[in-house]
């Protein structure tokens, strides 16, 4: 079940803004400072090669330059006891060498931090892969950026939760 690519709303520019408590991005909950939707972005014409999404178009930043780290969170339906596969890609972005981080959280359980080591531009996409055993009938989702300056840092795409084969 892909439950984030973050395709929809379409944006029209190469960044939109998605405010804390807006409903823009669907099944999930936006808080912190808001996370900004990005489709294309090319640093203001300074980078040939655009900033590209793990998966379709568009990809999802967890902060923003209206204050800093932002978070998304979203409920699922599971069965207690079973036991599931998340995945997700992760990069960033800055124009030199910056480290950032980023956090995701799994029905309040551990808190895994993924360190990026951004080299200049976009960080080449990774996956993470997570098994984990469901608590109750309903799975709670939360990743949280960095502040790291402007929107700059931590990127999502492509999430995904399955039934563990
Ligand atoms: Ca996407």
């Amino acid at each position: 079940m892909r439950i984030g690519s973050f395709e929809t709303p379409d944006t029209q520019a190469q960044f939109e803004v998605c405010k804390p408590n807006a409903s823009a991005l669907n099944n999930w909950t936006i808080s912190g400072k808001g996370v900004v939707l990005v489709d294309g972005f090319d640093n203001f014409g300074k980078w040939d090669v655009p900033a590209k999404a793990a998966s379709g178009n568009q990809f999802l930043q967890l902060q923003t330059h209206e204050g800093g780290a932002g978070a998304i969170s979203q409920d699922f339906a599971t069965t207690a006891g079973e036991k599931y596969v998340l995945k997700f890609d992760y990069s960033g972005i800055y124009p030199v060498n910056r480290k950032a981080s980023l956090t995701y959280n799994i029905s309040d359980g551990e808190t895994k931090k993924i360190q990026l080591d951004i080299s200049g531009n976009q960080l080449p996409w990774k996956t993470e892969t997570v098994e984990f055993v469901a608590a109750t009938g309903a799975t709670s989702l939360t990743f949280t950026g960095e502040m790291v300056g402007g929107f700059w840092g931590a990127s999502i795409d492509n999430i995904s939760v399955e039934p563990q084969q």
